[in-house]
């Protein structure tokens, strides 16, 4: 019998590769999927036309039950979030429901699925270098002590300790990957990697005139997020739970990232393009994150197959031809 699984947040980046990753396997995938007439269905089904789409929000614990019910997988990805983490100052109530109590709510729908057996279902949750904020040891590891720096980072370290708490109390199969910053061409284009990719085509197609961006002294630790949903899948395929961090271990400034995307479509001197507006700035920081992917490594048998340039050239790439398509040029 084929296997089943069930993603939240299926329509996000990671949801598209990972279903993709399962669809390979011979899963047979549901997607939990917010919302009337939701406007990123369409993508869902032009990307990945196998995945079986269900209703259903993190906010309504009866409707994860109802999705349980008819998937009855053996396998969940809890993706759903708001993961900006920006927008979470404005929004830190909806962020500490959705990104926090909306894990609270997956793993006790899992948890009364399962009822007198906790074997039937194996949980994933989606945790955050986010939840590292002011870093406590460099590089980061599964035990670093946590320092969330955003209303986001304090409702990612909730859905963390939530997870190691179903673990321990109930003896639920959950994990929890502690991903770093993970980008593809499909990343959102409020996140700086995309943001920084896109307009850097526009800017070489003649489309755009400059980019305006924060604070240009962060550094991050950059993988891609194909990759990065084997090490989830994998955490999954183990005897026992656990939790791992998933990370390239190298760190790159922001000013790197514009030195690779520039430099891709021939521009060296990218100063003149970029300005920098405290709009967009932060009101408190994550300035340092490298994460030390040896247990991901050595007990998952996870391995890295694109690196920082060659990810950061796929999406230049990807957004050259997007906006040729768009522009007509
Ligand atoms: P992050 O990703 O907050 O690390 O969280 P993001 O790409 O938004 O920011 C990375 C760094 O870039 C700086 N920055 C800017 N960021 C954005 N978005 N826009 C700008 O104009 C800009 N200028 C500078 C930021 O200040 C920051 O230091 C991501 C999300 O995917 C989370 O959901 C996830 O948990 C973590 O990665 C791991």
């Amino acid at each position: 019998m084929a296997k089943r699984a069930l993603i939240t947040g299926v329509t996000g980046q990671d949801g598209l590769y990972l279903s993709e990753l399962l669809l390979s396997k011979g899963y047979e995938v549901y997607g939990l999927v917010r919302g009337q007439n939701n406007p990123k269905l369409p993508l869902l089904a032009r990307d990945v036309p196998g995945v079986k789409v269900l209703t259903g929000d993190l906010m309504d614990l009866s409707s994860l039950i109802r999705a349980l019910n008819i998937a009855q997988p053996d396998e969940f990805y809890n993706l759903g979030a708001i993961s900006f983490v920006a927008y979470s100052w404005e929004n830190a109530d909806l962020t500490a429901e959705v990104t926090g109590k909306g894990v609270l709510n997956a793993l006790e729908a899992v948890r009364l699925y399962c009822g007198d057996d906790m074997t039937k279902v194996r949980f994933y949750q989606a945790s955050s270098s986010e939840m590292y904020g002011k870093v406590q040891a460099v590089p980061q590891k599964e035990d670093t002590l946590l320092w969330p720096r955003s209303p986001y980072g304090v409702a990612k370290v909730f859905g963390h300790y939530m997870t190691i708490n179903y673990r321990e109390s109930y003896g639920m199969h959950a994990s929890s990957g502690i991903l770093f910053n993970h980008e593809s061409p499909r990343r959102g284009p409020e996140f700086v990697t995309r943001k920084v990719t896109q307009a850097v085509a526009r800017i070489s197609l003649g489309l755009q005139e400059e980019l305006v961006l924060g604070n240009l002294d962060a550094r991050r630790d950059w993988g891609f997020a194909g990759d990065y949903v084997e090490a989830m899948w994998r955490m999954l395929q183990q005897d026992e739970a656990d939790d791992y961090v998933v990370a390239t271990g190298e760190t790159h400034a922001i000013s790197e990232l514009l030195d690779v995307a520039f430099a891709h479509v021939g521009i060296t001197d990218w100063a003149p393009l970029v300005r920098q507006d405290p709009a967009f700035m932060r009101p408190a920081e994550v300035d340092l994150l490298i994460g030390d992917p040896t247990k991901a490594k050595t007990q998952l048998g996870w391995e890295l197959k694109v690196g920082f340039t060659e990810l950061v050239q796929m999406m230049v790439d990807s957004d050259l031809a997007e906006q040729k398509a768009l522009s007509g040029k």
